[in-house]
């Protein structure tokens, strides 16, 4: 929450040198009401990728200067805090500051720039206004980021719920992804429910234990800790045609079983949650420890001992520059290296200065993560469509596309100058945007470069008792950790889930799952998904966060659909997910991920299942409000 302005003029200086300057220029505009500070030559025109959107010293100088002014007026009671701005206000700032104009945006935006303490997505419903005698119980699955929210939404509608967690705490993969250097690689100010910022980041993109914490006090401040059973796996979920229920089977972790029945279910159990150990020949014959990253063995002591890392995925990516310091010899197995988008900040914390301004000065902090955000609404989605005409190949799908290639490559060549080796194993041959792009400050090459570590890019053939044989070599090694990723498109499993007329989803999907949105299956009524299939953001900007928040809203109008007419069940026609779902394909075909034939989660088997191909606010508008013809209530 905010708090008032009492620093001298000496103090504002020195916050104001930490700000974020074309955020900054935003929130002087509107909260002095004089747009003549948005000036043609303000304009940060490298807003997409470049440290201060490519402003110089001297225009950063001049912004400062204009915020320098508003905020002694404020603090001097000389002007008092605005309103949220108004549609043209919103207009002419967003617009000026991406260079595009944002007029369709506008309904989008102003739930983004809000006073302090607003819930503009929150349910403007109860179940007590609309059917206060229906017996209406949902079961929400999983305390992940996606759950909590959907028990929070719910708990504002007074809709009853439950939730059932299979760990003994909150969290999802922030509670059992915990291996060294964790942490999250989307900006930790967008990394958290637009109702519920945190404005104390520590780091611009903070460790796995701050996001935990994050986790666990929203959960306790916002009272859904006594609704959540812990330790409760949800096994199972039949639809029951005659009662119009469903019928949800759970296993304690003391392995007793139960079912509760309910009238509606919300999965939340992500994308990302089930290790996926590789099919290597003679893997369970290595007679060390062996682990995934996603499930570390904390009891397992790595200093002094030669470690190999199958996987050079975002999880690996994080992990081997910290175990490289503490193992004696580090062998790193990789089949497709990353691009790498350069991020000096990465591991950086926010500056004291900065951290001020967010905490004081009125809607800095929104207009610091609409700044954030803005690449997902214009921008960053073109640099991934595949142009028929360029023509593309494995080295880039678009002109644009070729443009991003050379900038990642240049900050890759500049850091492998005294290491000319390394680059044939870690240019990759793939188009940017194929697989996921990894926030590079600078430590990955220099671990590479280390000489007790050693990269392996030859095939691995087999593991051993004692190490791992790639190409003519063995490698011998004392523990192995697989960073080899999650069984990203198999949504909903291990869950058996029972429709109408019994029909088995996972038969049904037969390896292609697809959702109407994300969130709706015909066949299966009200089941709702979040962090379905194909809402996954690639580098668009935005965040999964805000994915889940237009999920629920969307979820949560289904609801009220269902309350309001008094009816049973809801269910997406057919032919609406369907068409859905052929858009959705077409979209991912032709980007880069589709294209390319690298290997990853992104796109398996010339199918993406888990990836949005449109832009942020395209989900939005389609998120925003449930259409009812697209479902039958019956
Ligand atoms: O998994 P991955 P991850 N032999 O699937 C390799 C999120 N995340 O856990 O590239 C040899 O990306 C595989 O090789 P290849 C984020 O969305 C977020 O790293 O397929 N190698 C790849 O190198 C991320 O994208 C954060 O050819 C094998 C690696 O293992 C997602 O989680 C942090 C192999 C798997 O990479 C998954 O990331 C971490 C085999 N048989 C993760 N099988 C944040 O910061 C697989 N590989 C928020």
């Amino acid at each position: 929450m905010r708090t008032p302005i009492t620093a001298d003029d000496d103090a504002l200086r020195a916050y104001l040198a930490d700000a974020e300057v074309p955020a900054l220029l935003m929130t002087v505009a509107h909260l002095t009401g004089d747009l003549s500070a948005l000036r043609a030559d303000q304009r940060a025109a490298g807003w997409l990728f470049q440290p201060q959107g490519g402003l110089t010293e001297r225009q950063q100088e001049r912004a400062r200067d204009l915020a320098f002014a508003a905020l002694v007026r404020l603090r001097d009671g000389e002007i008092d805090v605005p309103p949220p701005p108004d549609p043209e206000t919103l207009r002419a700032i967003t617009s000026w500051a991406i260079g595009s104009d944002t007029a369709d945006l506008l309904p989008l935006l102003a739930e983004e720039i809000v006073p302090a303490g607003a819930d503009p997505k929150a349910p403007r419903w109860t179940k007590a206004d609309l059917a206060p005698t229906t017996d209406f119980g949902v079961v929400i699955v999983g305390a992940g980021f996606s759950g909590l929210l959907a028990g929070h939404r719910l708990a504002q509608a007074g809709v009853p719920f439950v939730i059932y967690e299979k760990n003994p705490d909150v969290g999802g993969t922030w509670f059992e992804n915990t291996y060294p250097g964790c942490r999250v690689d989307v900006a930790s100010h967008l990394y958290n429910y637009s109702f519920a910022p945190k404005l104390d980041w520590p780091d611009h993109f903070c460790v796995q234990e701050v996001v935990l914490d994050y986790l666990r006090s929203f959960a306790e401040e916002s009272g859904l800790t006594d609704a959540i059973r812990f330790g409760a796996e949800v096994t199972g979920m039949a639809w029951d045609d005659t009662e119009s229920v469903w019928r949800v089977s759970t296993r304690t972790t003391d392995g007793a079983m139960e079912t509760v029945v309910c009238q509606a279910v919300v999965t939340a159990v992500g994308q990302l949650n089930r290790p996926r150990l590789p099919e290597i020949s003679g893997r369970d014959s290595f007679t060390g420890p062996a682990f995934h990253s996603a499930a570390w063995d904390h009891s397992v002591d790595l200093a002094g001992k030669r470690v190999a890392v199958v996987g050079t995925g975002a999880s690996a990516f994080q992990l081997i520059p910290e175990i490289a310091d503490v193992a004696s010899e580090l062998t790193v197995f990789q089949r497709n290296p990353p691009w790498l988008r350069p991020t000096p900040h990465y591991r950086d914390p926010v500056p004291d200065g900065a951290r001020w301004l967010f905490e004081h000065v009125p809607y800095y902090a929104r207009w610091h993560r609409f700044w954030l955000f803005a690449p997902g609404l214009r921008g960053i989605l073109e640099g991934w469509i595949v142009d028929p005409d360029y023509p593309p190949t494995e080295r880039a799908v678009s002109a644009l596309n070729d443009r991003l290639r050379s900038a990642l490559l240049a900050s890759m060549e500049a850091q492998l100058a005294d290491a000319p080796d390394l680059r044939e194993q870690v240019i990759p041959r793939y188009p940017v945007g194929a697989k996921r792009v990894l926030r590079d400050d600078g430590r990955w090459l220099a671990t590479l470069k280390r000489d007790d570590v050693e990269l392996v890019t030859a095939p691995i053939e087999r593991i051993t008792e004692t190490g791992i044989v790639a190409g003519d070599r063995e490698f011998p090694a004392d523990v192995v950790i697989y960073a080899t990723g999650f069984e990203a498109s198999k949504f909903l499993a291990p869950m058996t889930v029972t429709g109408r007329g019994g029909v088995d989803l996972h038969g049904m999907w037969n390896g292609v799952p697809h959702a109407y949105l994300g969130v709706t299956i015909p066949g299966f009524p009200n089941l709702f998904c979040l962090y379905g299939p194909n809402t996954n953001l690639v580098g668009q900007g935005g965040s999964i966060v805000y994915f889940s928040e237009c999920a629920v809203t969307y979820v949560l109008d289904a609801l009220r659909l269902l309350l309001a007419t008094g009816k049973r069940a809801i269910e997406v026609r057919k032919d609406v997910h369907d068409d859905y779902s052929a858009w959705v394909d077409q979209g991912n075909r032709t980007r880069a991920w589709g294209f390319s034939t690298v290997t990853g989660w992104y796109s398996e088997g010339g199918h993406s299942a888990p990836n949005w191909p449109y832009s942020t606010d395209e989900y939005w508008r389609r998120t925003h409000r449930v259409d009812p013809t697209d479902y039958l209530i019956t």
